[in-house]
């Protein structure tokens, strides 16, 4: 028999295979004699509550306070995507300069999924945003000008078929007659929201916009615009003062909660690049008081976000210090970063059956719509529609989402944003000159 007393092991009645196990877990630092010097190593199966009984790097901290010690498998909010090609929406072959993207939430209603998107089908291709002189009522300034909104459906989310336009521009001279684009869509007492950018008169240089709508009785329209802003940008100096974008609209806490993407008009280095804030009504209509908290989060593009347990999760994307990390915010405002992510979606609308039940019983998510750039952009393609998969659902396991699931190859290495320019060859062969001491004898 094996009996720890005092920090001491004693053996009663021990057979030799006893006395070896018990040296060993001395050896091994399984048991702490008040005398030994080397404290044991940390053990492989990480334990579940935070050790007391041993100092902690700043990294072991982390995992137990920021982190999970059950790591990305055990995480609920970490996930691999793995990504489709869809068919009716994907990538366009048509003579014209088509371009479907920043597709809404899917919504399934009875059998059908349908989802919004914007879609711009132009004579020309983009001038690009620093060529706004160029641009007229067919030759569009960037990939969004001159845009509708678009919807389709599907019967597995994988073959969608295009409906054609749900909310058209308005008629010229009107709000809303330039372009109209980032739709996503609400569900509240039985009537269907669209929530969209509406640009009048010109493409804005910096993309300056503001968040328009319009209503319907059915999925299939026909739909009715608000001639007005429903979210207005920010005064002079506030850092919502330029540009609200990619609304986005939940039901949460009683209220309709439209968060977006916002900018500040100036765009001088120190000054906020994005960052998300969020607006809340009581009507889907308005008005809408943007919380004194925004923004709410520090980084972020195209954010999705759906209802988790009682709080709301967001993937934050491609801009800022907390770029592709999916954050959770138990009250919808003070969101907290949970895991890091890669390959992350780019304005991924999500299949979300309860954005707008507002239960506190957020299920999560496992698969959505967002759209990618063609393999050789500036051509006449457009971005297009691709479909996501995830595990971020309380009600699927997915371990085969739970890992890591890249591997780069040569073409993103070398990708034309990626590889070093023959400009920066030049100058960093010359600063390497006079930077780069001798690793020996400086
Ligand atoms: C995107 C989105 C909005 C902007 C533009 C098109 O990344 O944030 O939709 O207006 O860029």
């Amino acid at each position: 028999m094996l009996i720890v007393y005092n920090e001491s092991i004693i053996l009663i009645d021990a057979a030799r295979h006893q006395i070896r196990a018990a040296i060993r877990a001395l050896r091994m630092g399984g048991i702490m004699k008040p005398d030994s010097k080397q404290r044991p190593a940390f053990p492989g199966r990480l334990p579940l509550e935070k050790p007391t009984d041993r100092p902690l790097s700043a990294a072991m901290q982390r995992l137990y306070d920021m982190w999970t010690p059950l790591q990305d498998p055990g995480n609920p909010f970490y996930t691999v995507f793995k990504y489709s090609p869809v068919t009716g929406i994907g990538l366009d072959e048509s003579e014209l300069s088509v371009s479907r993207r920043d597709p809404s939430k899917v919504l399934k209603i009875g059998d059908t999924y349908y989802v919004w998107y914007t879609r711009r089908a132009t004579k020309h291709m983009p001038v690009g945003r620093f060529n706004i002189d160029q641009g007229d009522d067919e030759t569009p300034i960037v990939d969004w000008d001159l845009a509708d909104i678009c919807y389709a459906t599907s019967n597995d989310g994988f073959n969608w078929v295009e409906q054609g336009v749900a909310v058209p521009r308005a008629p010229k001279g009107n709000y809303g007659d330039r372009s109209l684009s980032t739709p996503d869509i609400l569900v509240h007492g039985g009537r269907y929201y669209l929530y969209y950018q509406c640009f009048t008169t010109m493409w804005r240089q910096n993309d300056c916009v503001n968040v328009s709508m319009a209503w319907s009785d059915s999925p299939d329209g026909p739909w009715t615009r608000l001639e007005r802003p429903v979210v207005e940008q920010g005064a002079e100096g506030a850092w919502d003062s330029c540009a609200i974008h990619d609304p986005y609209p939940l039901v949460y806490q009683g209220k309709i909660w439209v968060y977006y993407k916002g900018s500040p008009q100036d765009k001088s280095p120190g000054n906020l690049l994005r960052a998300q804030g969020v607006a809340i009504a009581d009507s889907p209509e308005g008005p809408y008081i943007k919380s004194e908290l925004n923004p709410v989060t520090n980084s972020g593009h195209e954010t999705m976000l759906w209802p988790y347990e009682e709080g709301i999760a967001a993937l934050l994307i491609q801009d800022g210090p907390e770029k592709d990390t999916i954050q959770y915010a138990p009250d919808g405002l003070n969101f907290v970063p949970k895991a890091h992510v890669q390959l992350s979606p780019h304005a991924p609308g999500p299949f979300c059956p309860d954005a707008f039940a507002d239960n506190g019983d957020g299920r999560g998510i496992n698969w959505g719509l967002s759209h990618i750039i063609p393999q050789t952009p500036n051509t006449n393609n457009g971005l297009y529609i691709v479909r996501f998969d995830c595990a971020l659902s309380r009600d699927a396991a997915r371990p085969e989402f739970k890992g890591s699931n890249l591997h780069w190859h040569e073409a993103s290495w070398f990708q034309p944003a990626v590889r070093l320019s023959e400009e920066w060859r030049e100058r960093i062969l010359a600063e390497q000159a006079a930077l780069d001491r001798p690793t020996i004898g400086t």
